[in-house]
């Protein structure tokens, strides 16, 4: 019998949601209980395309809108291939930030519309969960200032909350949204067992394409 395979899932939310924090303990405590997993980040800032990204986040170079649209889709196109071999071996990948991140902040431009954004992102291995972090922006703010990287700025956020906001619409992604405003090892509980209900479904179930729906 083919060994089991892992699930992808996915962590999405504003700025200081606690993305990052939530990412790490979970893979920690999948590990702590005998599950293999292992973290991934979008943007991957290591790759080639990675590093023009990352200067263009840091304000270091200036991209064309679509350009950097097309970077941030090719940089988790270029990481399926390895997502595939460890999904296949029965790893759990929790991946903090994926193609919603992609479409919400660049449909948050003027001139962009949703469904463009979404194209070059369609076919992408399919999270089998989603988990929104959901954190009101007074709240966000008692967390820290924003950083000085592109689109942090409020006015900013606000738009990309609203393109969220729609993607989360679409009933052919397994989204739930987390209340982000609890304490992180509340928060924790609650990402930890919607991850082991998608991880027992996985098992069970192919690997999907996402977006495919979309004309
Ligand atoms: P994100 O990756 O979503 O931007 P981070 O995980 O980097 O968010 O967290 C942003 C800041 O908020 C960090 O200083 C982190 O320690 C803090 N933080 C994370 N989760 C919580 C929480 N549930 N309650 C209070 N502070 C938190
Ligand atoms: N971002 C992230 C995008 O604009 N498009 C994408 O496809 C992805 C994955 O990059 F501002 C934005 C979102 C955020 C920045 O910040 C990455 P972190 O702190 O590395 O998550
Ligand atoms: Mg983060």
């Amino acid at each position: 019998m083919a060994s089991k395979r892992g699930a992808l899932i996915v962590l999405e939310g504003v700025d200081r949601a606690g993305k990052t924090t939530q990412c790490k303990k979970l893979v920690e405590a999948l590990q702590q209980s005998g599950r293999p997993a292992e973290m991934m980040r979008f943007p991957d800032r290591t790759t080639t395309i990675g590093q023009l990204i990352s200067s263009y986040l840091e304000k270091k170079s200036d991209l064309e809108d679509h350009t950097v649209h097309l970077l941030f889709s090719a940089n988790r196109w270029e990481l399926v291939p390895l997502m595939k071999k460890k999904l296949e071996q029965g790893i759990t990948l929790v991946v903090d930030r994926y193609a919603f991140s992609g479409a919400a902040f660049t449909s948050a431009k003027p001139g962009f519309c949703l469904d463009w954004c979404m194209k070059p992102d369609v076919g992408l291995p399919k999270p089998d969960l989603v988990m929104f972090l959901q954190l009101n922006p007074a709240e966000a703010a008692l967390r820290g200032q924003f950083g000085i990287e592109r689109y942090e700025t409020s006015a900013f956020q606000k738009l990309v909350q609203q393109k969220f906001q729609l993607l989360m619409k679409d009933p052919s992604v397994n989204w739930k949204v987390i209340d982000a405003s609890q304490n992180i090892e509340d928060v924790h509980d609650n990402i930890k067992s919607h991850s082991l209900k998608a991880i027992n479904t996985a098992e069970r179930t192919p690997l999907g394409e996402l977006w495919k729906s979309v004309s």
